[in-house]
């Protein structure tokens, strides 16, 4: 009953971070980009939010399952399927508001690092591959439950590479 409560409240942050906000509940954070911190959590606790990322259960989260809503905006917005998302795509939703167009086109600008006026999955997903690259303390290319448990709780393993 009580792991029941706690995955209805880690779903209710997860759809809040997805939103893009921040939220405190129960002393647990959740900051944009999906970086949840919770200094005290449980082991338990951990699972609750380990265990949806890890979707085929080998207990370490590989980049692909922690990019894959990363993964599917890419998709979703690559419109001609070309591989690359353009500035026209990137800012498509944001045509009709002048704030939120200079702001999207800022941020394309910053995700665009070759500056070829086009973004690939890897410059779209660089700042996601930079937050599991931090956590992927011992630089397998795969976090384990140990080096997300730790960030989890405010205490990243140092970098041992
Ligand atoms: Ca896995
Ligand atoms: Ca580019
Ligand atoms: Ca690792």
């Amino acid at each position: 009953m009580k792991l029941r409560t706690l995955t209805i409240a880690a779903l209710f942050i997860l759809s809040f971070a997805i939103a893009g906000g921040m939220l405190l509940l129960n002393g647990l954070s959740v900051l944009a980009q999906d970086k949840i911190i919770a200094p005290g959590a449980s082991d338990a606790q951990i699972d609750v939010f380990f265990n949806p990322i890890d979707t085929n259960n080998d207990r370490v989260i590989s980049f692909d399952e922690f990019s894959v809503k990363q993964q599917g905006n890419f998709a979703k917005l690559d419109t001609d399927k070309s591989g690359q998302i353009t500035l026209v795509e990137y800012t498509v939703e944001a045509q009709s508001k002048p704030d939120k167009l200079a702001k999207e086109t800022s941020k394309f600008a910053s995700l665009d690092t070759n500056q070829d006026g086009s973004l690939t999955l890897a410059e779209f997903e660089a700042p996601r591959r930079q937050q599991f690259d931090d956590m992927d303390a011992n630089c397998d290319g795969q976090m384990s439950w140990g080096e997300f448990a730790a960030t989890v709780r405010n205490k990243p393993m140092p970098k041992s590479c």
